[in-house]
């Protein structure tokens, strides 16, 4: 069976002029490089305090935030001469999970060591 066209085709309608430049309803686009900021990274920060003894903070610095026993024992002592010290760099999640479990470590242990994430700068 053949069907036969009723009506020819219709032609698109023509599009709206655009608006004049200048003209009250002209849309400017402004081109825009678009960049990824890297995330925001967390330091992990011991605090000084009379009771915790130098030996169990050394063995925290080695066990939790992975220095060997030398830089251990310089980041202890400027912790203990300064008030606070930084024992690494992370990301948010990784950051809080360190400060959890060093504070879990010095808890079971019985001393009051402190520990806390901050934004860096
Ligand atoms: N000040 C403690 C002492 O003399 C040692 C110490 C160092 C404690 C660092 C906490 O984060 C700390 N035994």
């Amino acid at each position: 069976m053949v069907f036969m066209a009723t009506q020819n085709p219709k032609k698109p309608p023509v599009p709206a002029a655009p608006p004049a430049a200048g003209s009250d309803d002209a849309v400017v686009l402004e081109r825009r490089t678009q960049r990824t900021q890297p995330p925001q990274m967390f330091q992990v920060v011991l605090l000084n305090d009379d009771f915790t003894p130098m030996e169990f903070v050394v063995h925290i610095i080695q066990e939790f935030f992975s220095k060997d026993r030398e830089t251990a024992t310089q980041i202890m002592l400027k912790i203990h001469l300064e008030g606070k010290g930084i024992c690494g760099v992370y990301s948010r999640d990784v950051a809080t999970t360190k400060v959890d479990q060093v504070l879990q470590a010095a808890r079971a242990a019985g001393h009051p060591l402190q520990c806390l994430s901050e934004p860096v700068e």
